[in-house]
């Protein structure tokens, strides 16, 4: 007897958002790498835990093929892109990386709903939620390195970003949680 929950077509592209993942991963973990070596120890920081994070959101995916009775293919990762040139083009890249992301997460939402498959749509909401989360919070940086003066940026104000990069809080504030006396 098949108990397979999941249609051919969404297990391939739920398949392919685990590569993707998986690769998000890796190019976090390059942009750390290259933070690192230019002396960015918080950004580095910032990079490696959110490696860690799409990781984790691949597992998520995995998981979710498993459970609908299914077998994941576990693939070759594409080579990271190339070193950006500073800091705020870094950022600008993540920032199109997620917004990339986010394109393959309504992909996968929209072909569930156009199966009716509830329960695959319903897993997606969390991703949703997600990457909005995960676009709030880049947009924030991008916009703290242009108050510093973006690619002129004096080394003081690269160097306090930095710093605030190795402490920060990577979860970024929804407008759904917003209230009047905390906007
Ligand atoms: Fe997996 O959330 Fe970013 O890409």
């Amino acid at each position: 007897m098949d108990t397979t929950r999941i249609s051919k077509k969404l297990n391939e592209i739920l398949n392919d958002q685990v590569t993707k993942e998986a690769n998000a991963a890796q190019i976090y973990l390059s942009y750390g790498a290259w933070a690192e070596t230019k002396g960015y120890a918080g950004t580095a920081d910032f990079q490696f835990r959110h490696a860690d994070e799409e990781r984790n959101h691949m597992m998520k995916v995995l998981k979710y093929i498993l459970a609908r009775g299914s077998k994941p293919k576990i693939t070759a990762l594409a080579a990271p892109p190339k070193d950006p040139k500073n800091l705020e083009e870094c950022f600008e890249k993540i920032f199109k990386h997620e917004v990339d992301n986010t394109t393959a997460i309504y992909n996968i939402a929209t072909a569930a709903l156009e199966e009716k498959d509830y329960a695959t749509w319903n897993f997606t909401q969390w991703f949703v939620r997600e990457q909005i989360e995960e676009e709030t919070m880049v947009m924030a940086l991008l916009d703290r390195l242009r108050i510093a003066g973006g690619t002129n940026a004096s080394h003081e104000a690269l160097q306090y970003f930095d710093a605030k990069m190795g402490q920060k809080n990577d979860e970024a504030v929804l407008s759904r949680e917003a209230t009047t006396e905390n906007p």
